[in-house]
């Protein structure tokens, strides 16, 4: 019996170790919890910042997780981007790009895109992938998600965040929680359940056997 729970803590260790690297964020500061644009490139830093509640027409917008969340609203603009690039994670089958947005909704909305684009060792880009126009509800966060396989040659990701003006003269765009994993590779995660389970079988039978020698016994 302490054998049969070592071997599942070892293996319940083993999985969390492989997920946790594997869904680790790539991104520095992607939940704006760091008091500033820190880690992103920004296209204004006047127009975008890190604060603890944005402000709505209709009332207070508050973070979707921790202090802080990123507003696309310091100061009028009709435009404006952050973006960050990185190196890392491209090891994997695909990348995984997610987060959350809060817009404004009126008549017009403003609102948000999300690009993902992985490029090759000169710089050039390999492949894209965008979201359609990110909205949400007044004073609600809403979760997008990308996902872009990982093509040959690819050398370095870059995640860029958009907000645009339709409505007024501030861009009403807010994000939260912007995360980028490595996918985990699908063969992996089979080769790791499977093992699991001839371990669980393997041991069950092993139990059963010495179960049937005690009863012998008695
Ligand atoms: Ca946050
Ligand atoms: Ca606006």
């Amino acid at each position: 019996m302490k054998y049969k729970t070592a071997i599942f803590v070892l293996l319940i260790f083993l999985v969390l170790v492989f997920t946790s690297s594997a869904l680790a964020n790539l991104l520095v500061n992607g939940g704006a919890e760091e008091a500033s644009t820190a880690g992103w490139e920004v296209s204004n830093t006047n127009v975008i910042g890190s604060v603890t509640v944005g402000t709505q027409g209709v009332g207070n917008l508050y973070p979707h997780s921790g202090n802080r969340l990123f507003a696309f609203d310091l100061k009028a603009a009709s435009y404006a981007q952050m973006w960050q690039t990185g190196t890392d994670g491209l090891d994997g089958p695909a990348l995984s790009l997610s987060g959350c947005i809060s817009t404004a909704d009126r008549a017009g909305d403003d609102y948000g895109v999300a690009t993902l684009t992985i490029f090759d060792d000169l710089g050039l880009p390999l492949d894209s992938t965008q979201s359609e126009y990110l909205t949400s509800p007044s004073l609600v966060w809403e979760p997008w998600s990308l996902s872009l396989a990982v093509p040959t040659g690819a050398a370095s990701w870059e995640v860029r965040l958009s907000g645009t003006l339709v409505y007024g003269s501030y861009i009403n765009v807010f994000y939260d929680d912007i995360s980028l994993v490595t996918a985990p590779e699908p063969a992996t995660l089979i080769m790791l359940a499977t093992g699991g389970l001839l371990l669980r079988k393997k041991i069950d039978n092993a139990s059963k056997t010495s179960d049937q020698n005690r009863r012998s016994f008695f």
